[in-house]
């Protein structure tokens, strides 16, 4: 898919920001098959999945759907992008290594009452030494600054790991202690995105996203999260912090 100098080229520009934007990554017809699947999903099996895979807004308003959790376990063709893919094949370039797919999530920020998404680093989650691990977010919808946008931190997956601390976002549930230095505001970009194009980032690198303060808006994408084959897992540490997690949730939908 790559030619070796795109390749040297995507690795340099990843490494030295923390970033990559991957313009038009899904055609239309790849997108309209998504959109399909997942309307399928959300309406067959969505419905009796437990709280801690699939999060509301207002867990009392079934259409203020936000995150499903693997999604290449309820659906084929999700299981064909995640694994063996060209995602996967992209990771594999960037991270320089062989990767395990790790998960893949569906984000929405329904209109008006979307949440932000805290200041985080993914590696704060993944508990990986190294943290050689990315994230990729494919907008489903056109995205901007309206209807919450992806920010990252220029530069910041080069300069350690912050200190993170609970929030009360659900689906994310740590952020960044002391965000909004004057380095970080400095160096904080954004990118308005159309349906199909794919963001991809460094487990170090600091993104935050914008609330849905649009009227009718939704704001809809999927992530893909692979880890590189060298880092290994703190294992037992993460499954504690994904049980109290799940706890957590289940104890506030009661
Ligand atoms: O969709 C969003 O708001 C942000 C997604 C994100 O932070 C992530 O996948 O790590």
């Amino acid at each position: 898919m790559f030619s070796d100098l795109q390749k040297q080229q995507l690795v340099k520009q990843f490494r030295e920001d923390g970033f990559v934007v991957m313009k038009g990554f899904l055609n239309d017809a790849e997108l309209s098959e998504v959109r399909e699947h997942l309307d399928k999903l959300i309406s067959e099996k969505v419905p009796s999945m437990p709280p801690e895979k699939a999060f509301y807004e207002d867990h009392k308003d079934k259409t203020s759907l936000k995150q499903i959790q693997a999604l290449y376990d309820d659906d084929a063709l999700f299981h064909s992008m995640m694994f063996e893919s060209k995602f996967e094949e992209l990771a594999s370039i960037l991270l320089e290594d062989a990767v395990i797919g790790k998960n893949m999530q569906y984000f929405n920020k329904p209109p008006k009452i979307g949440k932000p998404t805290p200041p985080h680093q993914d590696g704060y989650y993944f508990m990986l030494e190294p943290n050689e691990a990315v994230t990729m977010w494919l907008g489903l919808e056109n995205v901007d600054e309206e209807n919450g946008c992806v920010r990252y931190i220029k530069g910041s997956n080069n300069k350690g790991m912050r200190q993170h601390t609970r929030t009360q976002t659900l689906g994310f549930s740590q952020g960044i202690s002391d965000f909004g230095t004057d380095d970080d505001k400095a160096n904080e970009v954004w990118f308005e995105t159309n349906a199909g194009d794919l963001l991809v980032h460094h487990s170090m690198t600091i993104h935050r996203a914008d609330g849905n303060n649009s009227q009718d808006r939704s704001r809809k994408a999927l992530g893909f999260i692979y880890y590189a084959e060298k880092a290994k897992e703190d294992a037992s540490a993460k499954k504690e912090y994904q049980e109290k997690l799940a706890k957590e949730i289940r104890e506030k939908v009661k």
